[in-house]
């Protein structure tokens, strides 16, 4: 495809350091001055209320990022089924967004564009990694992370990265690098892919965390290493059986995708990954409560394979997904009584949002299926996971700064991949020319002042789809109607659709014959937003 170049590997030295420098403080300090002088020249600041016009101290700000939570899975979405009380509660006291938007229908897509404002689908090899992929980032590029960082912020992320490690068959014995400490993050504590895929252990900052040097961990996604058994040939070991896939490796009790030996004592244990990435975000939170932060917290759930806490077990009547859903909002609760404690919320922008839509059966017989009941994972949407359907990319969206947001529901069209730019913006930082080239300065409307947000949005599933207004348009993909795996409709159809999502938001009734003239207009504009 013309639009897409080909990922340039990294040219410049790796610039990852966890320690801070008396340089970093200056050029820290610096930047909060500049704040400060943004702060007082925008007009914003003349609405703000009277507390934080007190106080003009840059926000901290943390990003909780769900996986594969869907736009119908949280009660302020409507659920009646699923109870998400805190998350909920931050909707009562913030700001809901219902036409927020995830750059992709699945995960590596939108983490790309989330953190470098570049849609995913520019560049090739920003599809669904493995867990022994390159970074996909180039170190040193500006990225969300990296503009916070220049803003004086410590930034650091805690969870789910799926962005790839390293530079080419990567030693998970060594240093781990390039990785997020070398594209903007001051401290990583990660799950290197996706729970399902090997290797099944947790990397802080460059290293296994735990790991025996006597007992070295091999990866291979090609073939099987060591002597470890497969749920293949032995599924009698499992305690999670797979219903597509994930019939490699067992950890835990699990098969995964890939192949792994070693690292016996740094492997996880799947049931307790949300208490360890929650103390871990905490204590981030914790370490830096005297200056403003960025936390980047990636959880593992509701992602396959879906074992929560056994204190979850049940929790939610709908098995193992159901409980994984309140796991999540307990993880959430845990954010939020942590910056009650410290004296952080009035002043902290909180937002919780998912990499993409719902899957129900991803890959593993955990009931979902079976004991779903009356439960719409995409509530009013169409599709899931994988979908150009308004389900595979619209996402719950919620955000709580109390000083700063007005309490509400907004309607404005903003996406995830707007966040490098409005931060940027609110904190007072120049975007460099070319970086976050697809991100928009929507800060108005994140912060409740602006009913307006984008006037049109680009969605990846596998055809693209563009949002202008109420009209959606998919451009024409030959492919299956829907995935044999998950069941999920995907959205690909020869011919062109256009819906209309303020009457048919559901994506029922196909438009485009009906109306070519909007057909060749959102088409035209597709190309031009292609072509930049
Ligand atoms: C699919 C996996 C699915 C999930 C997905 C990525 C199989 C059969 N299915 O290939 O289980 O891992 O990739 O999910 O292997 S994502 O949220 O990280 O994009
Ligand atoms: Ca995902």
């Amino acid at each position: 495809m013309p639009f897409s170049t080909a990922l340039k590997l990294p040219k410049r030295p790796f610039c990852g350091s966890t320690a801070y420098t008396g340089a970093v403080a200056v050029t820290r300090f610096r930047a909060f001055a500049a704040f400060v002088l943004a702060a007082w020249l925008s007009p914003a600041w003349v609405v703000i209320p009277a507390a934080a016009a007190a106080a003009p101290s840059p926000p901290n700000i943390v990003l909780v990022y769900a996986d594969d939570l869907g736009f119908g899975d949280v009660g302020m979405n409507g659920s009646a089924t699923v109870r998400t009380p805190n998350i909920d509660a931050l909707a009562a006291d913030g700001l809901r967004f219902t036409n927020a938007h995830a750059p992709a229908a699945t995960c590596t897509p939108s983490r790309y564009s989330l953190l470098t404002g570049e849609y995913a689908w520019r560049r090739t090899g920003t599809g669904v990694l493995p867990g022994d992929a390159s970074l996909i980032i180039e170190p040193g590029r500006t990225t969300l992370p990296s503009l916070l960082r220049q803003a004086g912020y410590a930034t650091g992320v805690v969870g789910k990265w799926h962005l790839g490690l390293g530079a080419g068959d990567v030693d998970w014995n060594r240093d781990i690098a390039p990785g997020p400490l070398d594209v903007g993050f001051d401290y990583a504590f990660i799950l290197p892919a996706t729970g399902d895929r090997v290797p099944c252990v947790y990397v802080e900052d460059r290293r296994v965390v735990g790991l025996d040097p006597a007992d070295p961990i091999r990866v291979s996604y090609r073939e099987r290493v060591g002597d470890e058994p497969t749920g293949k040939a032995r599924p009698d070991l499992l305690k999670l059986h797979p219903s597509h896939g994930h019939d490699q490796t067992i950890v835990n009790g699990i098969s995964r995708i890939g192949y792994m030996s070693g690292g016996a004592k740094a492997r996880w244990v799947d049931e307790d990954i949300a208490d360890t990435i929650t103390a871990k975000a905490v204590s981030f939170i914790e370490r830096h409560r005297a200056r403003p932060f960025f936390l980047y917290f990636a959880t593992h759930d509701i992602h396959v394979p879906r074992a929560p806490h056994p204190r979850f077990t049940g929790s939610s009547g709908m098995g193992p997904r159901g409980d994984a859903i309140v796991e999540f909002d307990w993880s959430v609760g845990e954010i939020v009584k942590a910056l009650d404690r410290l004296g952080l919320a009035s002043n902290t922008l909180l937002v919780v949002t998912s990499d993409n839509g719902p899957v129900v059966d991803d890959g593993y017989r955990d009931q979902a299926v079976e004991r779903l009941g009356a439960h719409r994972p995409a509530g009013p949407y169409r599709g899931g996971k994988c979908s150009a359907f308004e389900g595979g990319t619209r996402v719950p969206f919620v955000l709580r700064w109390p000083v700063r947001v007005r309490r509400g529901v907004s309607g404005a069209l903003v996406g995830q991949i707007d966040l490098a730019s409005s931060l940027a913006a609110l904190t007072g930082q120049p975007v460099p020319p070319g970086a976050a080239p697809d991100s928009q300065n929507v800060l108005p409307a994140l912060l409740g002042q602006s009913r307006e947000g984008r006037e049109w949005i680009v969605e990846q599933a596998g055809p693209l789809s563009l949002i202008k207004g109420r009209w959606k348009y998919i451009e024409p993909r030959d492919g299956p109607r829907v995935s044999t795996s998950t069941n999920t409709e995907l959205g690909n159809d020869p011919g062109p659709q256009l819906f209309d999502l303020k009457a048919d938001p559901g994506e029922r009734r196909n438009l485009a014959a009906a109306h070519p003239d909007r057909v060749a207009e959102l088409a035209a504009l597709l190309t031009r937003v292609r072509e930049r």
